[in-house]
């Protein structure tokens, strides 16, 4: 949910994912990115992270990024800790989110793990994905061998009814699959992956009142684009 105060707007950006997935790296990656270029957004103040000795995330990881276009736009992003006893914890952290960052881990040992991860989030998110919360994906670890396919990862997103077919009002909102790379300095998609879902919150808001736009028109995918 989208807050405003102080004339500031607040949007809230979740990376979602099974434990040790890449969210975390993610996030990190997303840092340096931006903080060393002028990008879309800036980091402001320090990435907190709650970890354990094994470096693996307690509680959840919080970063706010500003935007460069338009200085009272910030961005609240969180990632989930992916073990399956933080499940309460989740569903909490969730409360209030305005895009979704799914972060699968293209290993192929895996895939157990993906699936109770995105069914996870299908519960918790009710009917709200997509159709109010954007989602947007990262096949991540392709720098890895025999990692998953796109193909494998968009049929499962229909089998999770994640994907409307061509036609259908919804199908521009499909989530983008972006294969990833998380970790430097090979980063890949990482940054493209964040502004993507930081742009569909932006046209969710502005041309849908917090649900996705029935028909955009390009100029307003434009006019967003300067967010
Ligand atoms: N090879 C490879 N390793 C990655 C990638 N992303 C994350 N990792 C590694 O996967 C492990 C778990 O990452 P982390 O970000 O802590 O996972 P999280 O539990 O989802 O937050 C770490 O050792 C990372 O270095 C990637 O794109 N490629
Ligand atoms: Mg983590």
């Amino acid at each position: 949910m989208v807050r405003v105060s102080d004339n500031k707007v607040f949007i809230k950006i979740l990376y979602w994912g099974s434990a040790a997935s890449g969210k975390t790296t993610a996030v990190d990656t997303l840092y340096h990115i931006t903080e060393k270029e002028k990008m879309d957004v800036r980091p402001t103040g320090n990435l907190v992270k709650i970890a354990m000795a094994s470096g693996s995330t307690l509680y959840f990881d919080r970063g706010v990024f500003q935007s460069t276009k338009k200085d009272s736009i910030f961005f609240h992003v969180y990632t989930v800790a992916g073990q399956a006893r933080f499940s309460p914890l989740r569903k909490k952290i969730f409360m209030g989110t305005d895009g979704v960052i799914f972060v699968f881990d293209g290993q192929r040992d895996r895939w157990e793990d993906n699936v109770d991860s995105l069914k996870e989030l299908r519960s918790v998110a009710g009917e709200d994905l997509i159709t109010r919360i954007p989602l947007i994906v990262m096949l991540n670890k392709v720098d890895l061998e025999n990692v998953l396919t796109m193909q494998e990862v968009e049929e499962l997103l229909q089998q999770e009814n994640l994907w409307y077919p061509p036609g259908h009002d919804l199908n521009m909102w499909n989530p983008i699959i972006y294969p990833s790379i998380a970790i430097m300095p090979s980063a890949q998609n990482v940054y493209r992956a964040f502004t993507e879902c930081a742009r569909r919150t932006g046209l969710y808001q502005t041309f849908g009142q917090g649900a996705a736009p029935k028909k955009l028109k390009p100029t307003m995918s434009k006019e967003v684009k300067d967010l």
